[in-house]
């Protein structure tokens, strides 16, 4: 297992629409392993593929708040948000794409999701709170959707400015 490098907004591949995984294969699971290693490291609660730089349909997540509770990595690959819940849910978001900006981001309380696991068998699970949230954020990566996506364009242009400064920075160091 290896941390892989986290892309920073902005960057072109942040914005693209990932594909549809065909099958699970030995190296999209070492894939999965890495990018668990990379969540727990930063640390964060979830990642998608393209934030690491593979534009394939994979996130992974482990939204277990509970101090001394058991973790719960999970990997999912061609996820797909099958039901929502009409109650709806505000939550201050953060992004590993978008070091240290927040932003509060509506949406729904509770969602169903379908997907394929790493034995490459289907699943279907609700998620509630945290892992709803969660989920619909690293979905939304995987359709080139960002959280400051939701904010105000202001809000939005003050954010990516600081990202620009930060990668140029970041460049000189
Ligand atoms: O996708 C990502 O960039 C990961 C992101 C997921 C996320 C956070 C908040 C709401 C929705 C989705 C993060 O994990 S940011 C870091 C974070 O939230 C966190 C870090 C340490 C402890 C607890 C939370
Ligand atoms: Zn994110």
């Amino acid at each position: 297992m290896s941390i892989r490098p986290i892309l920073i907004h902005p960057d072109p591949r942040l914005k693209k629409v990932a594909a549809p995984v065909p099958e699970v294969t030995a190296e999209l699971r070492r894939l999965a392993d890495d990018m668990l290693q990379t969540m727990y490291d930063a640390p964060g609660i979830g990642l998608a593929a393209p934030q690491v730089g593979v534009l394939e349909r994979l996130i992974v997540m482990d939204a277990v708040k509970e101090e001394g509770a058991a973790p719960r990595p999970m990997a999912l690959f061609n996820p797909e948000v099958t039901w929502t819940s009409d109650e709806m849910n505000v939550y201050e978001e953060g992004c590993l794409s978008i070091p240290e900006q927040y932003g509060e981001v509506e949406r729904p309380e509770s969602v169903r999701v379908k997907w394929m696991d790493v034995d490459g068998k289907s699943q279907e699970e609700e998620f509630n709170g945290l892992w709803a949230t969660c989920v619909q954020h690293e979905i939304d990566h995987l359709n080139g959707k960002l959280f400051i996506d939701y904010l105000s364009p202001m809000k939005r242009q003050i954010i990516t400015r600081r990202m620009q400064k930060l990668k140029r920075e970041k460049a000189r160091a």
